[in-house]
């Protein structure tokens, strides 16, 4: 019996839209956050940040703070008895990461805003704040540098000294002849694109709670990564393994942002081993702004060969990143990510990525959605969109034109990447049944002839998720300290219900409803009657958590594992208890049967019964029904779509309004459609909220401008136009389930799609190309510049090019008072 109709034999759960297990407890105000969590003897912790982005400690004055009846404690660098700092996971072989020490509080000197100097513990929770005011410190101001490519001139300011440069490494991946691909070309188009630097900006900020008592270090955390923390907590505080539990309790949201080991974590933990008390933190907004870590801030710049038919030759991308002062978990490894996705879904003979990492005096990024994708399917897509104005070439036949053939067990791209399966032509078809071009662009003409300046524009893309095969990441593959399987216990108690315990550890994504549907199925119970539980790592074995749109492909298929060894399991005693050859025992409608007589069989909870009551096993057999799979999958996964985006451009204030959202996305079959909606909903509005609002914006002396939600536009629903979404499904033969992530899917897709409807809506105007973030101010200059150069309205090669195409519904959009960077 294939997987899937293993799935559906049981009752058909897998496929239903089912409402989310954990919504009732969320939206009752029932669920438990960290800060929900307090503890007999609670210490709280607040954090002396530098007020400077770079300068030497000149000395630091406890007193005051130390003599406050309500301060316990006051720590600087010289008390931490910590043998290492913070972690970094990626050392490639033969590269050289120059990798800065990063302790819990600053040695000597401090390398950005917010860099913490001292630790307050106290009794209550705002007067610690008050505390953190009367610690002094005095610093003497050094050269700051805030600027990637200034970063890298010769006589720049050095972030860390010793190494003698900004530079952390160079990482290249390519594949096919690069030159004869240029040469063979007979137009080049080039550009600087900007990825602007981002934030996570998860709804429910971090929060920390330590307890250590009887030997034994308790960590509630706000955390995606519960089983890397507890790693690193044990080895950074000596502690040994066994004793540190971590439990990451509700947690609301992430996006990234949670995937990190952060100074406040190790630093509470150690405060309360020393002080043998509880001790908690919860993060300001303003810290989350300013010490959670961020994303992208890339200068990406393309060159992309083509013939004058369409024929992609070469694309050379250049990616400079702006990682910031330290290296984090993964920092210096994101950037490297979009080397894996560059071929897209074209093919192109011969790509090349060279990444350039770089240090400034700013907090440094790392994994903010998508991480790498994002930036690479920018990158491709709206080049694509500047080649195709170029040969005056409709976008999409330029697309169509070089998309690779649909392919169901592996493409191999010229930089060696397997992509799984994908069907790029079908999911633009279906994307063009939704969204009528021809029409979209006639409306835009008409709109225009009364003023209204309507662009449509796309992206077909692919991306790489599920990580990860081991043996491709590892230490002596890709350089990452650390596997990519996952894993799966499906527990059936003896009145034949379940539990699953999964190693993935979900922050808003709803695993407990769609996995609770693959165990369900398996065992031909109700999902209702599946607990999942994650997040706490006692209770289930070691796990790799949850990042990357991972854990569907990776964790899902663990739990799918384990139950079909429940569920062969269980066959083997049905067959015993019914006299039959376990091959003829199937799963229909609930129950166990022997096939062709229905009514001889026996339900889970007869089954578990048999298992627990072991009077009649076969020979030989242990009791209990429970098993446990580690799986590590033989490949990544490669989801893929095509998504459209109307916009209308006012071109007296620059505001841009989002029209019309069209997705049509393959993450292989649903498990749950429902939660891929919401999936794709989130992805989409994260990347619409960094094309056309969000900026993290540091001036040049490295102060952060953009602290709060005043000045950090996030999108809310009310900007948001109402998507429309869709899905082709391509199984992946990579595991199986069939399926492929679609946590990221949104974001990677959807911030070439308004860029690109946005210069179309623009050309008209005189503008070819503009770099995110799309606010008004940026767009009203770039207007202004173009009648200054006197480009007035014109029809475009690209217009003339798709005159029989046309639009849809007005929408909204707030105005943002972040600016930043060049056009
Ligand atoms: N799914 C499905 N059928 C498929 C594919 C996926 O039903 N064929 C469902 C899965 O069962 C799961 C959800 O879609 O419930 C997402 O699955 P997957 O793509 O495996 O992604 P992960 O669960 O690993 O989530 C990680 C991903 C990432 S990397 C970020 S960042 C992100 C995201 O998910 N952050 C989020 N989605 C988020 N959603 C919320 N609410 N909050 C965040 O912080």
């Amino acid at each position: 019996m294939s997987a899937v109709q293993q799935a559906t034999a049981g009752n058909g759960h897998v496929g239903r839209a089912m409402r989310r297990k954990e919504d009732p407890r969320l939206i009752t105000g029932r669920a438990s956050y960290v800060d929900d969590i307090s503890l007999t003897g609670q210490l709280w912790a607040a954090w002396v940040r530098s007020p400077e982005a770079h300068a030497r400690i000149v000395s630091i004055d406890t007193s005051a703070a130390k003599a406050r009846a309500d301060v316990v404690a006051v720590y600087t660098y010289e008390d931490l008895d910590m043998e290492a700092g913070l972690p970094m996971a990626w050392v490639p072989p033969g590269v050289e990461v120059r990798t800065p020490d990063h302790w819990v509080l600053a040695k000597g000197e401090v390398k950005h805003v917010g860099d913490p100097v001292a630790l307050v513990v106290g009794k209550d929770r705002f007067s610690v704040v008050d505390a953190a005011e009367e610690v002094f410190v005095e610093y003497e101001p050094l050269p700051v540098v805030t600027d990637p490519e200034a970063a890298l001139e010769e006589g720049s300011p050095l972030v860390h000294e010793q190494f003698g440069t900004n530079k952390v490494c160079e990482w290249s991946l390519g594949g096919g002849d690069l030159d004869a691909g240029f040469a063979e070309a007979d137009v080049i188009v080039e550009r600087r694109i900007v990825n602007h630097r981002i934030a996570g900006a998860a709804i429910e900020p971090r929060a920390v709670l330590a307890e250590f008592r009887a030997d034994k270090l308790t960590v509630w955390s706000s955390t995606q990564v519960p089983h890397f923390l507890r790693l690193f907590l044990s080895i950074l505080l000596g502690i040994s393994e066994e004793r540190v539990r971590v439990i990451a309790p509700e947690v609301g949201g992430g996006f990234g942002s949670k995937l990190q080991i952060y100074a406040e974590e190790v630093g509470c933990a150690w405060a309360s081993r020393k002080l043998g008390r509880p001790v908690k933190w919860v993060e300001t907004r303003t810290e989350g702004m300013m010490v959670t870590h961020h994303g992208r801030d890339q200068i990406d710049r393309v060159k992309v060969g083509v013939k004058r038919d369409g024929t992609l030759t070469a694309f050379h991308a250049t990616i400079i990143a702006d990682i910031g002062a330290y290296q984090m978990l993964l920092t210096p490894m994101i950037p490297p990510l979009s080397a894996f996705v560059m071929c897209g879904v074209y093919k192109t003979p011969a790509v090349k990525t060279d990444v350039i990492n770089v240090m400034t005096n700013k907090f440094p990024t790392d994994a903010i959605r998508g991480a790498g994708r994002p930036e690479a399917t920018h990158m491709i897509e709206v080049a694509m969109d500047q080649v195709a104005a170029e040969l005056g070439m409709d976008p999409l036949e330029l697309r169509r034109k070089n998309f690779i053939p649909p392919f169901t067990d592996g493409h191999e791209t010229p930089i060696g990447i397997t992509y799984d399966s994908g069907n790029y032509k079908a999911a633009l078809d279906k994307l063009l049944e939704r969204f009528d071009v021809g029409e979209a662009r006639r409306q835009a003409e008409e709109l225009r002839s009364r003023g209204i300046y309507r662009g449509v524009g796309f992206c077909t893309y692919t991306e790489i998720c599920g990580n990860a095969p081991s043996r491709m990441v590892g230490p002596s593959a890709f350089g990452l300290q650390g596997g990519g399987w996952e894993s799966g216990t499906v527990r059936v108690h003896a009145s034949g219900t379940a539990t699953l315990y999964t190693g993935t550890s979900p922050h808003g994504q709803g695993h407990e409803t769609g996995f609770a549907q693959i165990v369900a199925d398996r065992l031909g119970i109700d999902p209702s009657n599946v607990d999942v539980i994650h997040g706490d790592t006692q209770t289930g074995p070691f796990g790799l958590d949850t990042y990357g749109s991972r854990s569907l492909a990776v964790g899902g298929e663990a739990a799918a594992r384990a139950a079909n060894k429940v569920a062969d399991k269980a066959k083997a005693i049905v067959a015993h208890q019914l006299e039959a050859d376990p091959s003829d025992i199937e799963l229909r409608d609930g129950k166990f049967i022997v096939r062709g007589s229905p009514e001889k069989g026996m339900t889970l909870a007869e089954v578990a019964g048999a298992a627990y009551v072991p009077e009649n096993l076969p020979e030989g057999m242990e009791p209990g029904l429970d098993e446990q799979v580690f799986y590590d999958p033989e490949n990544f996964v490669f989801p893929f779509g095509a998504h459209a985006c109307v916009v209308d451009v006012d071109v007296e204030t620059g505001k841009v309004e989002v029209a019309r959202y069209v997705a049509v996305d393959d993450c292989g079959p649903a498990i749950n459609p429902m939660l891929i909606d919401g999936q794709v909903h989130g992805g989409i509005t994260h990347a619409l909220g960094q094309a056309l609002y969000e900026q993290v914006v540091y001036d040049e002396e490295g102060q952060l401008v953009t602290s709060t939600f005043v000045d950090y536009a996030l999108p809310t629903a009310a900007e948001m136009p109402p998507f429309e979404t869709d899905r082709t499904e391509t199984r992946s033969p990579v595991n199986s389930l069939g399926v492929k992530g679609v946590g990221e899917a949104g974001t990677i897709a959807a911030s070439a799609s308004v860029t690109n409807a946005v210069i179309d809506a623009l050309r008209p105007l005189g503008i070819d190309f503009i770099n995110m973030p799309l606010t008004p101010m940026r767009i009203w200059q770039a207007i202004q510049e173009a009648k200054g150069r006197g480009d007035g309205p014109r029809a475009t090669e690209q217009g003339r090019a798709l005159d029989e195409h046309g639009g849809g519904a007005a929408g909204s959009g707030p105005t943002s008072p972040t600016e930043g960077g060049a056009l």
